[in-house]
């Protein structure tokens, strides 16, 4: 395949700078073309890193495959299947280390509408981190069963007030992270490796004092492929939220309430 374009996006989104998009995918052979496209149709000025988990139906070849033909389109193979966390923590260290001013996070099975990145990256004009939230007014979610549904309300309740989060969809995985938000945060501490994960960053943006903000989005069932969702991924997510709740409960006790609600912190 010949490539079309070999230029960096040297302009990058007005008032955010370089956006990387990290999409991680394992088993997504029949969906990455579709979403790499779709991506580069709402915003062309963003680059484009598939996260691949070495998947056993080719779906990093596919990706190679784009990447030859698209310079915005890059690649990370990794060796094998760690769960969602590790492949975002490394797309993120990727980013980093070549100095990208914003990464958005975006599932490739198409239940993240790239349609809706403009909207998000116009809210990370003003925000360290945005989050496209299917539990914010306006937000519509299609398709998606009634368990689904139930599980994402419980669990965003939960985390809601185990935490003590202002955030409506801590779970939700179609975000925005402003550079310097990832630089704050202590990413080596991060130990979860599926669901949990969204909810992990959540904590720690919030604890550092990070503005997050929700943009609605309208969030679709995914079309083609398996789900990777699992129980195991369900018992992960409600023995960490309860563990750091604890923790949280019990750092307040010792530093006394008053300290613990005014010490958060915010970067430079
Ligand atoms: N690299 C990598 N990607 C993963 C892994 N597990 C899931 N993914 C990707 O993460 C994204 C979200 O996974 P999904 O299976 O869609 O999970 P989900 O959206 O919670 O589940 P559904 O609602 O059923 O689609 C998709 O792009 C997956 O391919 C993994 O272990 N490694
Ligand atoms: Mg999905």
């Amino acid at each position: 395949m010949r490539r079309t374009d070999i230029r960096p996006a040297a302009t990058g989104v007005p008032g955010v700078g370089r956006v990387l998009v990290v999409i991680p995918t394992y088993n997504e052979a029949d969906n990455v073309g579709a979403i790499v496209r779709r991506v580069r149709g709402a915003a062309p000025q963003v680059e484009i890193l598939v996260a691949d988990d070495n998947s056993p139906d080719g779906t990093g070849r596919v990706a190679e495959g784009l990447a030859r033909a698209d310079g915005h389109v890059h690649v990370l193979h990794r060796e094998g299947k760690q769960g969602l966390g590790a492949a975002y923590l490394a797309g993120f260290a990727w980013a980093r280390k070549r100095g990208y001013d914003a990464v958005v996070e975006m599932d490739a099975d198409g239940s993240h509408a790239p349609e809706d990145l403009p909207a998000l990256l116009a809210a990370a004009r003003h925000a360290d981190v945005v989050i496209g939230s299917r539990w914010t007014r306006g937000a519509r979610v299609l398709n998606w069963p009634l368990r689904r549904l139930l599980l994402s309300r419980c669990g965003n309740l939960y985390a809601r007030l185990a935490l003590g989060m202002p955030v409506a969809d801590a779970t939700g995985g179609y975000r925005v992270y402003r550079a310097g938000v990832l630089d704050a945060v202590d990413l080596e501490s991060v130990c979860s490796q599926g669901y949990s994960f969204q909810v992990e960053l959540s904590r720690l943006a919030h604890r550092a004092g990070a503005r997050i903000v929700e943009v609605p989005i309208t969030f679709a069932e995914r079309e083609r492929g398996d789900s990777k969702m699992s129980p195991l991924i369900v018992a992960e997510a409600l023995w960490r939220i309860t563990g750091w709740a604890v923790r949280d409960r019990r750092t307040a006790v010792r530093q006394g309430w008053q300290g613990a609600t005014t010490g958060r912190a915010r970067w430079p």
